[in-house]
């Protein structure tokens, strides 16, 4: 049975993929923080009890910036397989906490390669590093692959930049087999609320439930390369499954704006949204009623933007036989349903005097 570590495994890639790998029959073993309040939400359907015979899925108290744990995990668990996901992988937060998006995002991926160097492990295990086209940042040149030249313009993509290359020296120096996927955005259900797409699709689902009265949002007209996260995860293995270690780039090949995601989310509810105004007075409005129910918030814009991002995944298509099955049309259908069953939930708590979170960021 092979072994898997999984770091950021209570994340929206990390459930997916554990999950992927235990269907393939994997022993998976995640490292998760510790925290005040559960964190394993995303995960709670592989967890078994400890105490049962024949586990095959184990959690491991442990932070990317703390190397002598990583250091213990990995001697402990032996890997066959190292996936690195854990990140601060908010791009809005990195510009707020630069310094420990660094220590986590770029430091934390080396002290796993030096885990895995110190402990010996540079011919047994083999790393997947969660690389961005963020990388990408400043438009040079569309559709982005492989060999387009990086520009990051964010903490965060300046920091998985250092990741990025920091793999690649030690594929090189030390002959680990060790790979980069280079992901454009993948959203699923389990999406953090406070990514745009999960952000709008919940807000979507809230204002029809009659929850909330109006969605703020940031820069209306970033365009993004959107595809599901469930499908991506099948990349990330079967980089690892290959003769050699390489870099690739994971997209769907189709960008959209958020604004387009807003009218499609509105859309999957029966509501048709009407633009209004211009900058920052511009309002999305329900054509049929003329109500308000969406706004801009400055406070939502970055520092610097990243204003297209359009991928090229010919040669993940070639090498590896990836496709993406999930539609546009589809994930954000998907998206609005999930979250339409978590308002009805929050209905039914409200209107039995139940509390509910009412917190939007
Ligand atoms: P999430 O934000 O959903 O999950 C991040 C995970 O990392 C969580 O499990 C989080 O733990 C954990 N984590 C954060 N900081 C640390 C730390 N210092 N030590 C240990 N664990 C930590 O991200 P995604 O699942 O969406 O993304 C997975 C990876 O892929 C990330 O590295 C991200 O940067 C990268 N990526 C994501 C893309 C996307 O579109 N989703 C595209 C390209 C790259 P906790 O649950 O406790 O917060
Ligand atoms: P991104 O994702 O920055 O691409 O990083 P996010 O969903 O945060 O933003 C996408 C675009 O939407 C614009 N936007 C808003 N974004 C947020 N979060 N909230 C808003 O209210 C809002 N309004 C408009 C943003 O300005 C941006 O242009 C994600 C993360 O998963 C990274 O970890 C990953 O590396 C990249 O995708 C690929």
């Amino acid at each position: 049975m092979k072994k898997a570590l999984i770091t950021g495994i209570t994340g929206q890639d990390g459930a997916y993929l554990a999950e992927f790998l235990l269907k393939k029959g994997y022993e998976v073993h995640g490292v998760k923080r510790r925290v005040s309040l559960f964190n394993t939400a995303r995960i709670e359907q592989l967890y078994r009890d400890p105490h049962e015979k024949a586990v095959n899925f184990f959690l491991h108290y442990g932070d990317l910036t703390d190397a002598a744990n990583l250091i213990r995990i990995m001697q402990e668990v032996q890997p066959d397989e190292v996936y690195n996901l854990a990140a601060q992988s908010h791009v809005k937060v990195s510009f707020e906490m630069p310094e420990y998006t660094v220590s986590s995002d770029a430091i934390g991926t080396l002290r796993l390669l030096e885990a895995i160097r110190i402990l010996g492990l540079t011919e047994k295990v083999r790393f997947y590093q969660a690389s961005t086209s963020e990388l990408f940042g400043k438009v040079q040149e569309v559709p982005q692959r492989e060999t387009t030249p990086f520009y990051p313009s964010s903490p965060y993509a300046a920091a998985k930049l250092y990741a990025y290359w920091i793999t690649v020296n030690y594929r090189e120096a030390y002959n680990i087999f060790a790979c980069n996927g280079i992901l454009f955005n993948h959203e699923s259900p389990l999406r953090g609320e406070t990514f745009v797409t999960r952000k709008i699709t919940r807000g979507v689902a809230r204002i029809k439930l009659g929850l909330e009265d109006t969605l703020y949002l940031g820069n209306l007209n970033a365009r993004r390369d959107w595809g599901f996260a469930g499908d991506y995860v099948e990349a990330m293995w079967l980089m690892l499954q290959q003769d050699r270690p390489d870099d690739y780039v994971i997209a769907t090949g189709e960008s959209h704006s958020v604004r387009e995601f807003v009218e499609l989310a509105f859309a999957n509810v029966g509501i048709k949204i009407e633009w209004r105004g211009a900058g920052l007075d511009e309002i999305g409005v329900d054509s049929a009623t003329g109500q308000v129910l969406v706004r801009v918030d400055p406070r939502y814009f970055r520092p610097t933007e990243v204003d297209l991002l359009l991928g090229d995944a010919a040669k993940a298509k070639a090498k590896l036989g990836w496709t993406p099955k999930v539609t546009f049309p589809e994930l954000v259908k998907m998206m609005v349903q999930a979250d339409l069953e978590q308002a009805n939930r929050d209905v039914l708590c409200r209107s039995h005097g139940f509390p509910i979170s009412s917190y939007a960021e």
